[in-house]
């Protein structure tokens, strides 16, 4: 029986996929929300790949709103503050090719896209070739500097989640 028990745990980690704290699921994906360092966008991607993940990348408005409700909600971010508050990097640059935004992990172009329409977002041209939510564009996207030092959120596969299929 308790043999029985163990096999049904894996298959029910299955449908829906764990975290191991302080990462937060959401779908097939973890997620850690890096308050207490900041970095500049570079670093972070290298921060995440090292915690065995990928800076963020957002592909759809639920993992979208997903982020913008945690931040508002569990981290109890207010939206509306100052520039650069309660920014967190995201995986998505246009630093090879002004205009041309992708994701880094995958070097797929966006699709989906939450550009803070209010201030035109992107709206830096080459000077801003780094994506992050940040409050003062209420958890939008806007497009920063890339040398400036923000908190970051890596994603990394849920264990136990549906694999990629690829191809
Ligand atoms: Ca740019
Ligand atoms: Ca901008």
């Amino acid at each position: 029986m308790l043999r029985l028990l163990a096999f049904c745990g894996v298959i029910a980690t299955g449908l829906g996929g764990t975290c191991n704290t302080p990462w937060v699921n959401h779908a097939d994906s973890c997620y850690l929300f890096v308050t207490h360092l900041k970095e500049n966008w570079s670093e972070a991607v290298s921060m995440c790949t090292e915690l065995g993940g990928y800076l963020v990348e957002i592909e759809s408005a639920q993992e979208q709103q997903f982020l913008r409700n945690y931040a508002t909600h569990q981290l109890h971010i207010p939206q509306g503050g100052a520039f650069g508050n309660g920014s967190f990097w995201i995986g998505g640059t246009d630093m090879l090719v002004e205009g041309n935004w992708f994701w880094l992990s995958t070097r797929q172009n966006f699709l989906y896209t939450d550009w803070y329409a209010d201030s035109k977002e992107p709206n830096g041209g080459i000077n801003e070739n780094c994506a992050h939510l940040g409050s003062h564009v209420q958890f939008h996207w806007n497009d920063a500097e890339c040398h400036l030092l923000y908190n970051f959120i890596c994603e990394s596969e849920s264990i136990g989640g549906a694999p990629d299929v690829v191809g």
